[in-house]
């Protein structure tokens, strides 16, 4: 358990598949969105799957129907987990987890963003919503590594019920170790680590960071 996700957001499917190579011995999971899969198509999912769990970050929000099937095409491709939003409500969420249930996989949930903006309209939501994806059984919840006294926070709100991944490390400006510290169970990082020289040692040196921290030696 290295307690890092890889973030894949590069558009190039031959740099993907390199970099997850690369990579993946210091990640436990890889983390794809809009830009490689429009880039590349839904295929990539099951490529990628071949060196770790795909977590599929559609950040679905829509009606139940809708994020139904959204959520349906993502499984059928082959992912392990979604990403969806929590603003759209317990119902619109209650459609995902549905899904996942079926395939037996598994439903992130996005509190709050880790961008400035994520502090405008989500923060003041966040709470409430982290508490509704407990009620609601999903797996885990999105929290920021921007500010790790969020995380703090929504730690406090979930207990351990819940699996809190967190990006923001790196380019964004915060610290693997201290979202680590601040409760969260995995960090993501995406161009810290494949615009790196080297993403292997850029990997290798977070995910050092993390363990000297859960060692207690920062
Ligand atoms: P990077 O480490 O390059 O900043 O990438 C972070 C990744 O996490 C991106 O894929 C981004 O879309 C995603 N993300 C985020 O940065 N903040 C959030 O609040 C939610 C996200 O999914």
């Amino acid at each position: 358990n290295t307690c890092m996700i890889l973030a894949l957001d590069v558009t190039d499917r031959e740099e993907a598949l390199k970099i997850a190579e690369d990579v993946w011995e210091f990640v436990d999971a890889i983390k794809v969105g809009y830009p490689l899969i429009l880039a590349t198509g839904l295929g990539i999912i099951r490529e990628l799957a071949e060196f770790a769990p795909v977590i599929a970050d559609f950040k679905v929000a829509d009606i139940p129907n809708t994020n139904r099937l959204i959520c349906d095409q993502v499984f059928e491709a082959g992912a392990d987990a979604v990403i969806v939003q929590g603003f759209t409500g317990r119902d619109s969420l209650d459609a995902c987890i549905d899904i996942a249930s079926e395939y037996s996989r598994d439903v992130f949930v996005v509190s709050e963003m880790s961008h400035p903006g994520g502090a405008e309209f989500m923060q003041p939501a966040a709470e409430a919503i982290a508490r509704m994806a407990l009620e609601a059984g999903a797996f885990g919840l999105v929290a920021p590594a921007t500010r790790p006294e969020r995380v703090k926070k929504i730690r406090k709100i979930v207990g351990d019920k819940l699996t809190i991944i967190s990006p923001g490390v790196g380019a964004q400006g915060g610290r693997a170790s201290d979202v680590i510290a601040a409760g969260a169970d995995w960090v993501i990082v995406g161009r810290s680590i494949y615009r790196a020289e080297s993403p292997k040692e850029a990997a290798r040196k977070i995910a050092e960071e993390i363990q000297a921290e859960l060692r207690g030696e920062y």
